[in-house]
């Protein structure tokens, strides 16, 4: 898997395409760069609903569980090929060499828990992981949501680049949808 970074300008173009309005948290301010985001998005939960074990630390386990939550826009906790494809893009970018019919090994056209595993690649969780004791903290989490929803890595997260958190803040129990999807390993 190759990283956000390396995003083309198409694929940035194709999410701005996203309704951007309304989708992060209360008092977020763009122009307060970083710390301006984390402080808040502390606050919004979302890192606590992906520690399912609420240890302060997120697992690979944990971190696959939420990413499997999060690509499962539609909650019925399988994901479709075009769910894959737009989490595909949106997590990892245009150059994304996963194959969605490689991974659906029972050809249902839906990846479940266990084939999402089985193709699961930690490269993106190592990369979050800074000081590479192999468990992300709420900085490391919250510093890599931010970089990747920073299209154009200029550390200031647009009204478009807001579009990255489409149903993250729009009321749904995060927490519930995790623990429906279940420990994947
Ligand atoms: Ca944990
Ligand atoms: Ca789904
Ligand atoms: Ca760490
Ligand atoms: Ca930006």
């Amino acid at each position: 898997m190759t990283f956000r970074k390396f995003a083309t300008v198409t694929a940035i173009a194709s999410l701005l395409a996203v309704p951007a309005a309304a989708q992060m948290y209360d008092g977020f301010d763009s122009n307060a760069g970083y710390d301006g985001f984390t402080t808040g998005f502390n606050e919004a939960g979302y890192y606590n609903a992906w520690d399912s074990d609420s240890d302060n630390m997120l697992s690979d386990r944990e971190f696959a569980t939420g990413m499997y939550a999060d690509w499962d826009s539609d909650n019925d906790v399988q994901i479709s090929s075009d769910e894959y494809a737009v989490g595909a893009e949106r997590w990892y970018g245009a150059d994304h060499d996963g194959d969605f019919d490689t991974l659906d090994e029972d050809s249902s056209g839906y990846l479940d828990q266990s084939e999402w595993s089985a193709g699961w690649n930690n490269d993106y969780y190592t990369a979050w992981d800074s000081d590479s004791d192999g468990l992300l903290n709420n900085d490391e989490f919250s510093t890599g949501v931010y970089n990747t929803a920073d299209l154009d890595a200029d550390q200031y997260i647009s009204v478009e680049e807001e579009g990255w958190f489409e149903g993250w803040f729009d009321g749904d129990d995060i927490e519930a949808e995790v623990k429906e999807v279940g420990d994947l390993w």
